[in-house]
């Protein structure tokens, strides 16, 4: 896949998507990114990208011109574009898992106070990773590469992918303990040393079961809803 990154930030970038898992995946050819700077495209002497909003108001906006050149400097046909804000539709995993079956998307960032109206309809969507504001996009396009990253073929080992379907699932995932068996006193539960691969699985099931509802009992009122909806 290829990410497109439109900021004003772009040195933000390598440090996080150039390292670890996202860094491997670069490097075996599986997420291909590269960022374009607004700035570039500004054809004003001082390369300005913001200007004060019409009507009055506090703070600054980006002027629609710079950002949508930069955008159509790495559109493709068929290109998703989607503009990074706390207006958009929810990041989860099920929405990460359709964005990494695009062949290419563009995520454009936003900074200052907003953007011109002009250019956030320029963009086909908007995307947000939850309800909080960010000083700009650049952090949450870097969620959501990370998010999709790991869903492309090839870029976690094969039980890992599994993994992550345990979240698709809808369920939190069962806890885990690697060695020692015994750590200040704490011991690891019995039936994982059984051998017993059934009475393991069933096990983890139940456990998983139990934290979902402990931490997160959102998630089985929207299983029941979802299996409601599907009958
Ligand atoms: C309108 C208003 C368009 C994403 C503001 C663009 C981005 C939070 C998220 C903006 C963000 C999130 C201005 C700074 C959005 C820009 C950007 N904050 N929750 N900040 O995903």
């Amino acid at each position: 896949m290829r990410l497109d990154i439109v900021t004003l930030f772009p040195e933000m970038f390598e440090p996080i998507l150039g390292a670890s898992i996202l860094g491997r995946a670069r490097a075996r050819g599986l997420l291909d990114w590269g960022c374009v700077n607004p700035r570039y495209f500004s054809r004003d002497k001082h390369r300005k990208v913001d200007d004060r909003p019409f009507g009055g108001g506090p703070g600054m906006l980006m002027m629609a011109e710079p950002l949508a050149a930069a955008v159509e400097s790495v559109r493709r046909q068929g290109s998703r574009v989607i503009l990074m804000s706390p207006q958009g539709a929810r990041l989860d995993d099920r929405k990460a898992a359709e964005l990494a079956r695009e062949s290419h998307l563009v995520l454009v960032c936003g900074h200052y106070e907003g953007v011109d109206e002009r250019a956030v309809e320029l963009c086909g969507e908007e995307l947000s990773i939850g309800d909080y504001v960010l000083t700009g996009g650049e952090l949450a396009a870097m969620v959501v590469a990370d998010a999709l990253a790991r869903k492309l073929p090839g870029v976690l080992k094969k039980e890992d992918a599994a993994e992550s379907e345990s979240f698709a699932s809808g369920l939190l995932d069962f806890p885990q303990y690697t060695r020692p068996r015994v750590w200040r006193g704490r011991e690891v539960p019995e039936v994982l040393f059984s051998g017993d691969h059934a009475k393991i699985a069933a096990w983890r099931r139940r456990a998983a079961r139990a934290a979902t509802r402990r931490k997160r009992p959102d998630l089985l009122a929207r299983q029941v809803q979802e299996s409601r909806r599907s009958v």
